[in-house]
């Protein structure tokens, strides 16, 4: 049975113009996408998004670069779709990124690495929750 998972077409890869194109990696990857929206997180949506990583010396400035611009939040699915996507983005360091993969393509820092993916299936579902609701997940109806 597919299962789902999240994504974001971070800031810095929606203000250099690559939406499209990781939208195209998207679909060549064969996931299915139940909902795309494109918007602004205030700063409260991104620090409550990010609230695992409180305690992160970087929690400031991922939460001010996440609400810093416009960003593409989708609920993708595939038979194991958060492994499946994270294997499609790659290493959360581009420089550690493997040929291929979105972040090593598209990504220009540790910090701005183009796009974000669950981490688990469990946090996939929560995730999704945060920014859609069901009736949103068009594609699942
Ligand atoms: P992931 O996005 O690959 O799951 P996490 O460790 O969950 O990586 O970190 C969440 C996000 O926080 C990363 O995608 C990246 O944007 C940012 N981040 C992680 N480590 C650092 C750091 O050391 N400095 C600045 N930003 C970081
Ligand atoms: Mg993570």
């Amino acid at each position: 049975m597919p299962n789902r998972t999240f994504a974001i077409i971070k800031p810095d890869a929606v203000n250099s113009g690559y939406t499209g194109k990781i939208y195209d990696r998207i679909l060549q990857a064969d996931f299915k996408i139940l909902s795309a929206k494109l918007m602004r997180m205030t700063l409260a949506q991104a620090e409550g998004f990010y609230l695992v990583h409180k305690e992160r010396p970087f929690y400031g400035e991922l939460t001010t670069f996440m609400s810093s611009g416009a960003c593409m939040v989708l609920a993708l699915e595939k038979e194991n779709a958060v492994s499946a996507w994270r294997e499609t983005i790659g290493a959360t360091n581009p420089e550690d990124a493997a040929e291929g993969t979105i972040r090593k393509d598209f990504a220009t820092s540790l910090g701005e690495n183009a796009v974000h993916g669950s981490d688990t299936d469990e946090n996939a579902e929560k995730e999704i929750a945060f920014f859609f609701t069901e009736s949103e997940l068009i594609c699942n109806q």
